[in-house]
């Protein structure tokens, strides 16, 4: 080999070297940080995420805490940041917990958003299943259809945490819904963490402390099953206790067949996985820049469309979505 042609292949290898690496589709790897390992929702999320990943290469996992814990899901994030993940996506219990550890993440290079719930301060935008506006409301209407056409008494909601940030918008619309009905009153809200036994022992305490309650709202998996067991174990289930909320069929849908559960809904979680994974890779790859009105298109593949960041830094990737005898097989979460 002559002189100048080493000369030539080594500035070339050295150059291709320097060069900043464009994230090839198989670099891409993103880090789903969830609420909690042990809530089969996150599950479904996943499933949703992975066939994204199949159908446009990299890779993709679920990181949380077995219970939710938002100091885990700082170390988390900072375990991530510092493996040099190219994507991050947070769904935070505490989002001004996690703020900070988003914010570091993203100095270190990786790509920050979040899904399911937001923490502002520290994602380039929010992939949301439905307008938190929308969640509260439908689950409101169910809850007043269930109570009758004169809907009367007292109403409790039994949350997730009290951090929430999902949770918390949506019990908000849920009041403004209810205030609509002069004979309605919401008189405690209590908190399950999304864990079956503390949502199970919330709820008891809740019927001890309100006898004449009317109603209950749970939107938190898997809270409501918990709810509706709770409410079957102190005889005020089946529909004596009305009960609306939100979580996977595969867990719930019993409680609403027995009568327990007049008003159960979710959305699509495993298409909001999916649309987090396309939004993530896109604002890597550089399509997107992450402020509102950017958008991108999944143009083949499971969910096509055009995905628009809206003003509020938003991406919707649904609505909510009623479950009842006749469709709930049609879900596999
Ligand atoms: C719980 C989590 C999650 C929420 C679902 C419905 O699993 O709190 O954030 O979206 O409930």
């Amino acid at each position: 080999m002559s002189k100048s042609l080493r000369h030539i292949l080594l500035a070339g290898a050295l150059i291709a070297f320097a060069l900043p690496t464009a994230v090839l589709a198989d670099d891409f790897k993103l880090g789903m940080v969830i609420k909690s390992t042990t809530n089969p929702y996150y599950n479904a999320t996943l499933a949703g995420a992975k066939i994204a990943a199949q159908e446009t290469g990299g890779e993709v996992d679920n990181y949380g805490p077995t219970e939710s814990s938002a100091k885990a899901q700082v170390d988390i994030i900072n375990s991530l940041a510092d493996r040099r993940v190219t994507a991050i996506a947070v769904a935070p219990s505490d989002p001004d917990a996690v703020v900070p550890a988003m914010q570091r993440a993203a100095k270190l290079g990786a790509k920050v958003v979040t899904f399911d719930a937001d923490a502002s301060g520290g994602r380039s935008f929010f992939v949301n299943q439905a307008t938190s506006d929308s969640i509260g409301r439908f689950g409101a209407q169910l809850l007043i259809r269930e109570l009758g056409p004169d809907p009367k008494g007292e109403v409790a909601v039994v949350s997730a945490q009290p951090t929430a940030a999902n949770q918390n918008l949506w019990i908000e619309a849920f009041k403004d819904e209810v205030a609509k009905y002069p004979g309605l009153k919401v008189v405690d809200t209590v908190y399950g963490y999304d864990n079956e036994q503390k949502a199970f022992d919330a709820t008891v305490a809740l019927t001890t402390k309100h006898p004449n309650l009317a109603g209950i709202f749970a939107p938190t998996c898997p809270g409501l099953p918990a709810v509706a067991r709770a409410l079957e174990s102190v005889d005020k289930g089946h529909g004596k206790i009305k009960l609306s909320g939100n979580c996977v069929p595969s867990i719930t849908s019993k409680y609403m067949l027995d009568g327990t559960i007049g008003g159960f809904y979710l959305w699509d979680p495993s298409k909001l996985g999916y649309v987090t994974y396309y939004a993530a890779k896109a604002l890597v790859d550089g399509k997107i820049t992450g402020k509102p009105g950017d958008s991108f298109v999944i143009d083949k593949g499971k969910w096509p469309g055009t995905y628009t960041i809206g003003q509020d830094g938003q991406i919707i990737t649904g609505k909510p979505v009623e479950f009842t005898k006749d469709n709930y097989k049609d879900f596999t979460f």
